[in-house]
């Protein structure tokens, strides 16, 4: 089995339909990952648990989506050195502007590298570019893909 690189965390099994595009995404580019259910406020010592057991096994990237006050992705950076990208989901009555807010405005010393609203695409992306910085084959296929986004707008 390949080594962990990507760990997806979200905090509710409702988050699932957005995170799938993520997942879509690493299964593209053949990153390894995992994906847990897991939530800052529901489940705070399995979340560190589950933060603890990926990072030491290696993995390099954690994702983290969370809708309304979404606090994973901060509580995720508050246990780890490795890069976090958090995703800000559509829930609840505020539509993810909520999330948006709660994911993005991390306290100085503490980054969180916050995609949009729903964004799970382009958190996979930019958990491959990150992976890509030390993986030949990765930056390999990233030109590809931009290069292919070029073609359907100039073809088009
Ligand atoms: C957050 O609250 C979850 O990430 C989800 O986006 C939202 C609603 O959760 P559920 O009530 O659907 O479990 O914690």
């Amino acid at each position: 089995m390949e080594p962990l690189q990507v760990l997806i965390l979200m905090g509710s099994k409702s988050d699932m339909k957005v995170m799938e595009k993520t997942e879509a995404v690493l299964d593209g580019f053949g990153v390894a990952y995992k994906t847990l259910i897991r939530s800052a406020h529901r489940t705070p010592e399995a979340t560190i648990e589950a933060v603890m057991d990926a990072d030491a096994v290696g993995c390099k990237v954690f994702v983290c989506a969370a809708g309304m006050a979404a606090h994973l992705a901060g509580v995720v950076c508050s246990k780890t050195v490795k890069p976090v990208i958090g995703v800000p989901i559509a829930a609840g009555p505020m539509q993810g502007e909520d999330a948006l807010h709660s994911t993005v405005m991390m306290p100085p010393g503490l980054p969180v590298a916050t995609v949009g609203i729903n964004a799970a695409k382009n958190a996979g992306l930019l958990a491959v570019q990150m992976l890509a910085q030390t993986d030949e084959r990765l930056t390999r296929l990233l030109k590809d893909d931009r290069a292919a986004q070029a073609e359907a707008i100039l073809s088009a």
